[in-house]
């Protein structure tokens, strides 16, 4: 599974530089909207629907990593969810979320987190890109999670001076459906809402329990350590999905789309390479 590539992936010494940016990029994007979070924080903008909002913070940490990745990488591409759009010309690119969880945020849920990783190929189109390195920062519980291609998925305190406090990744083993913990995710319109919400009737029964935590880049790095089963959504866009896409898979774990085809917004499932294919097909709708 997975999606064709373009440009060919770097080797290893290059993509072990690309994740240490990413994460230094994502736990430096973590701190500021953490630490200068306004006490009064508002909703500056909405976007697809009313209840899809943008604070001011959103686009200040986006600036920042914008700012951060153009001095490291000047010659690679950026896509922002807040609307950086770089075309590079090394092939590489960096698709960020510099919040991830923005309703949590607003409402000071401590479930939010930054999340920063290269693609190779473009990820403006489905099945045509794949992430090589990536990482999430979590500020609320100051962790940070990070892979690249090939060299496994780790978790550690954001701090630098604890690295050696990493500890590896691995997906859950549960493979029986009935058994499983299943995180979920609603899209911001009424009638993609209306959609879902037939679907979870009909999956709610066939699992152990729904949880729907409000950022794809949490509910994937919960994947990725196991403390849930298996991640399904409908709607997300590639930077809610890059960087906890190459952190699931180097936790030993698949993240797939419709018939087993590339994840994307039509569908992105990520579990354990056995429950994913009992999952999937509980997601696919005709209407999706
Ligand atoms: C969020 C996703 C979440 C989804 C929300 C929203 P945002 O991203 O991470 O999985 O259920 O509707 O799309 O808007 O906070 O970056």
């Amino acid at each position: 599974m997975g999606a064709p590539t373009a440009a060919p992936v770097p080797d290893d010494d290059e993509l072990a530089a690309l994740e240490r940016l990413c994460v230094e990029f994502a736990v430096t994007a973590g701190r500021f909207i953490r630490d200068e979070r306004p006490d009064r924080l508002g909703v500056a903008q909405t976007k697809s629907t009313d209840t899809d909002v943008v604070t001011v913070m959103d686009r200040r940490s986006e600036d920042l990593l914008h700012g951060l990745i153009l001095e490291a990488r000047p010659d690679d591409g950026i896509l922002g969810e807040e609307g950086a759009d770089v075309t590079g010309t090394s092939g590489l690119t960096w698709v960020i979320d510099p919040i991830d969880g923005t309703v949590n945020y607003l409402y000071d849920i401590p479930a939010y987190a930054v999340s920063v990783a290269v693609v190779v190929g473009d990820p403006s189109r489905e099945g045509t890109w794949k992430p090589v390195a990536g990482a999430i920062s979590d500020p609320s519980l100051r962790l940070v999670h990070h892979a690249r291609e090939g060299a496994g998925a780790w978790t550690r305190p954001e701090e630098v001076g604890e690295a050696a406090a990493q500890r590896r990744l691995a997906v859950s083993s549960e493979h029986r459906l009935g058994r499983s913990l299943l995180a979920t995710g609603f899209g911001y319109a009424s009638d993609v809402r209306a959609r879902q919400a037939e679907v979870l009737t009909r999956v709610l029964p066939l699992v152990r329990d729904i949880r729907r935590i409000g950022s794809a880049a949490l509910d994937l790095v919960r994947v990725a350590d196991g403390s849930v089963d298996a991640y399904a959504e409908s709607g997300i866009n590639a930077w809610d999905l890059a960087a906890g896409w190459v952190i699931v898979q180097e936790a030993g774990g698949v993240v797939v789309g419709r018939d087993g085809g590339a994840p994307g917004k039509a569908l992105t499932v990520a579990a354990g390479p056995a429950l994913a294919t009992q999952v999937a097909p509980l997601f696919t709708t005709e209407r999706a």
